[in-house]
């Protein structure tokens, strides 16, 4: 069984979604990560070991090999699919209250700015790593964060920019968002910012990929 979940991991990393898929072709005709957490299930599995030791797990490789530049942002959006697949046989465990997600985080793109396919890596990678993901979608002003914090509690925003005009736009945001909770983490991220400019605005973290945010989100869980 622990051969089972290593290969649902295995099919999450190299983006084998199901049976029918012909990607990646050296696993064509072969189960894909939807028929083995399936199976996995079937087979009396713990949900929690399924999801966290397989899907899980092989997100978290697929993170890891993104940062590093091994991999590239399709393949990333592959293993988001293949991780979805097996997810869509987890949550009846999640709605019958047998599994917890590890916590909620908001995200979005701030105000004046269209740019969200790093915004949506980021959300893929944290849903990934556990964690239940809302995402408010592109151009959100201060109002829209604080709104969402105020009605999902969540246990820490995420803010993305792509321009150096809209990236002055997080501190306002960040103060708007503090108004409704003091102590609440707020990361950020996007190509233009730096760490230098996240402390200037009073974000608690920057990292230049998703997967530094998954890092400080287990730092501060722990
Ligand atoms: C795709 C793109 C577009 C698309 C966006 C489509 C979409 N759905 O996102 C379209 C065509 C709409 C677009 C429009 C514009 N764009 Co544009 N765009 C790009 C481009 C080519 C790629 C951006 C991208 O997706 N990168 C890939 C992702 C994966 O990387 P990423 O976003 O940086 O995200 C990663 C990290 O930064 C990080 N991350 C991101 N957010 C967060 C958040 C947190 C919390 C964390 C931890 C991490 C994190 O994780 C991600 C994964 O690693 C860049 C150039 C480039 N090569 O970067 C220009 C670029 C960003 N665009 C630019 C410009 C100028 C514009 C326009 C103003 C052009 C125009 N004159 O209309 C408009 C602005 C529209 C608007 N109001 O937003 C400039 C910005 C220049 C600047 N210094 O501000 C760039 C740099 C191009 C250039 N060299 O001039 N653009």
């Amino acid at each position: 069984m622990d051969d089972l979940i290593n290969r649902i991991a295995y099919c999450v990393e190299r983006g084998k979604v199901n049976l029918a898929a012909n990607y990646p072709p050296d696993l064509k005709g072969e189960d894909g990560a939807e028929e083995l957490t399936q199976k996995a299930i079937d087979g009396g599995l713990s949900p929690s070991d399924v999801m966290n030791l397989g899907l899980v797990a092989g997100m978290e490789k697929i993170g890891i090999k993104f940062r590093d530049n091994k991999v590239f942002v399709p393949d990333v959006l592959i293993s988001a699919k293949a991780m979805n697949a097996g997810m869509k046989h987890i949550k009846p465990f999640f709605l019958s209250n047998q599994l917890k997600l590890k916590g909620k985080i908001v995200i979005g793109t701030v105000s004046g700015d269209l740019h969200d396919i790093g915004k949506n890596i980021l959300g893929m990678i944290l849903q990934g790593g556990g964690w239940e993901i809302i995402d408010l979608g592109v151009d959100r002003n201060a109002d829209n964060f604080a709104e969402a914090v105020r009605t999902h509690k969540p246990d820490a925003v995420g803010l993305s920019a792509l321009l150096t005009t809209t990236m002055l736009n997080m501190e306002s945001i960040i103060n708007e968002i503090r108004k409704i909770d003091p102590g609440i983490k707020i990361m950020v991220g996007g190509a233009p910012l730096s760490s230098g400019f996240a402390d200037k605005i009073g974000a608690d973290h920057y990292s230049p990929d998703p997967q530094g945010a998954l890092e400080y989100l287990k730092s501060i869980r722990n």
